[in-house]
This record gives structure tokens, sequence and C-alpha cells, in this order.
């Protein structure tokens, strides 16, 4: 068999932990010839719940899992990884300011990102998933200086899984029939799921639907998609956000097919979006590297769109360099 890979996972104790740890270990994010290595990574509060997780794991009995460490120290958790899924965040609590949780967060994915920068491996490829992702990306990013900035990546493929699944939904294709969705910007309300390259069963997607469902109703639903499972369920996304954090990463390491999907990672200019931002992109993946699809129209909808989620994006980083994260 391969070589193992040793993959860190922080907020091991959390819903999204504890859905994603079991598909891990089974091998879904580099496939069944490649054993892995878990490293745990949880503040004291989350550790019972981590060693209960690695006690399941231990009962799954699965061939490829070759260790599990738990620590509540990033140097000793990212000693020697190749990925990373940085789970584990300072969620907004009563009463607490904007600035508040950006700096909690700071606190968090600074140190993360020095951490890395230290003792990852060379080949460290980086997925965020903690709120909010694009920006604690950014602060890592910035804090890991001798790591490639294209290694950092916020995710934004459950929004992209959200849109193709509600596609799939409102046109009555199978999901297997559609392609070129794209979500750009921020993941937060103001990101902009966008059909104008979208093709379901062969037809443009702006003629298989309404499109004015597609640039009204649907955008909103697959932006607060994650309150309406909070409202349905009374917890928030957590298989759903497990799953598109595997494919984020198997799709980095495997390749992307015909199709793109969609990822936050540091701009390179494209579609007007200032160097450094991270930003979601439509991508691909070829030779374990992720590169923007280049060439697509933009209208003045789109433009739009795509200028309010930076703008926020903007916002945000302005108020973590001010606050000296950067
Ligand atoms: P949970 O509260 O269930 O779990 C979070 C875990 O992280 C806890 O066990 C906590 O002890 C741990 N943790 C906190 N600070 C840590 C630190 N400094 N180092 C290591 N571990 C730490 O939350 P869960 O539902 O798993 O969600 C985790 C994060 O994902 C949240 O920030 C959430 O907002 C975010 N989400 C992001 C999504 C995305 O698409 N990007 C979608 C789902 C989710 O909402």
């Amino acid at each position: 068999s391969a070589q193992p890979v040793t993959i860190a996972l922080s907020g091991a104790g959390g819903q999204i932990g504890y859905a994603a740890l079991f598909r891990i270990a089974a091998g879904e994010i580099c496939g069944p010839d490649t054993p892995v290595n878990l490293r745990l990574l949880e503040i004291p509060q989350g550790v019972g719940a981590a060693e209960g997780t690695a006690l399941e794991l231990a009962d799954c009995a699965f061939p490829l899992l070759n260790s599990i460490t738990i620590d509540t120290d990033p140097a000793v958790v990212f000693e020697g990884a190749n990925l990373a899924l940085l789970v584990g965040a300072r969620p907004r609590t009563a009463g607490m300011e904007r600035s508040d949780l950006l700096s909690a967060n700071g606190g968090i994915f600074g140190p993360q990102g020095r951490a890395l920068n230290d003792h990852a491996a060379d080949d460290i490829r980086v997925v965020v998933v903690g709120n909010p992702a694009n920006t604690n990306a950014l602060i890592a990013q910035r804090n890991a200086p001798d790591i490639p900035t294209n290694r950092f990546t916020a995710l934004t493929r459950l929004d992209h899984n959200r849109a193709v699944g509600l596609l799939a939904e409102r046109s009555g294709a199978s999901v297997s029939d559609i392609s070129g969705v794209t979500v750009w910007g921020n993941h937060s309300l103001t990101q902009y799921p966008d059909l104008s390259h979208a093709i379901v069963n062969g037809v443009p997607a702006l003629d298989a639907v309404d499109p004015a469902w597609a640039r009204g109703e649907y955008i909103e639903r697959v932006a607060k998609r994650g309150g309406e499972v909070i409202q349905v369920r009374g917890s928030s996304s957590a298989a759903s956000a497990a799953n598109a954090a595997i494919d984020h990463m198997h799709d980095w390491i495997n390749g992307t097919g015909a199709d793109w999907t969609s990822v936050s990672l540091p701009s390179d200019g494209s579609y007007g979006v200032p160097n450094g931002l991270i930003s979601s992109f439509p991508v691909r993946s070829t030779g374990g590297s992720w590169t923007i699809v280049q060439g697509l129209t933009v209208d003045v909808f789109s433009r739009e769109r795509i200028d309010a989620s930076v703008t926020e994006l903007l916002e945000e980083h302005d108020a973590v360099a001010s606050l000296g994260l950067l």
C-alpha cells in the first residue's frame, strides 16, 4: 500500500468532527490504498468527546486507520500533517460584537497558522470550515509565511452542493445531469450561487428553470439553507458539512473531472477579486492544485452580486487587519 497520510482535524469532539472522522478513517479522502494517521485537536472541554470518538473509531476496526493522536497543542497535532481540516472555531454568542467574534477567532487561527507553518509537512493542504471561514483562513494563511499561499482554502463546497441539490430538485433533473454551477464570494449570506453557466441535461440552466427564480428566490434559499436546516433539524448542518469537507479534500488530491466545483482560495486577481483575498471561485483541480476556471462571462447581475460579497470580505479583511491579526 501507499505511504500513510497524516490528517489533522480541529474541533474533533464537535458534531462535524463526529460526522467526518469515520468517513476519513474509512479512506474516503485519499482512497482505499492509503493508510491514515488521524491527529485530533481539541480544547480541554472537547477532549472527552474526541476520546469517545476515538474509542468508536477503534471499534470500527478500519483496516486503513493506522493511528489516532488527541492533543490540545497545535504543535503536536500538526507535526508532519499532510492535510488539515480546521473545523473548531469560536461561535458567536449572545451579545458578542462582530469585532469580538473576529478577534476570538484570530486568537485561534493565528496560532494554528503559525503551528502549521512550523510543524506541518511540506505538502500541507488546509481547508478551514470554522466560521467566519474565509477570514479565518486568511488569518491562518498570513501567519504561515513559509507555506505557499495556495495551500490555504476555505470551505464553500457545502454551498456549492446545496446549490446543485436545490437546482436538481427544482428542475427534476438528477444531480449527475447538472454541471457548471458556481458559488462566488464569501461563505455567508452574501454568497452568490450563479446559474448563468450551469447546464441541466444539456440545456442552459436559465432555459431549464425560471430565470427570475434562479436570480431571486434560489439565491436566497441556497444562502439561507444553513438556517433552514437549523430550523427543521434543531441543530446546524453537520453530516452535509462533513461530506462537503471530504469532497473538497478528495477533489483537491484526486482532481475534478470535466465539471468544476467551488472553493474559496487566495485570489490571483481573477474576475476583479483583489489579490490575496480568500474568496470563492469556480475551480478545477489537476495535479494536486486548484486552478480558477478562466474566461467565464460575467453579466451585470453577476457583477453586482460578486462585488457585494467581495466588499463584505474586504470589510472583514480590514477589521482583522486593524486588530493586528494578519
Ligand atoms: P461544534 O460546536 O459541534 O464543534 C466545534 C468543536 O470545536 C467543539 O468540540 C469545540 O470544543 C472545538 N473547538 C473550539 N475551539 C477550538 C480550538 N481552538 N481548537 C480546537 N478545537 C476547538 O460545532 P460544529 O457544528 O462541528 O461546527 C464547527 C464549525 O463549522 C462552526 O464554526 C460552524 O459555524 C462551522 N460551519 C461551517 C460550514 C461551512 O460550510 N463552511 C457549514 C457548517 C458549520 O456551520
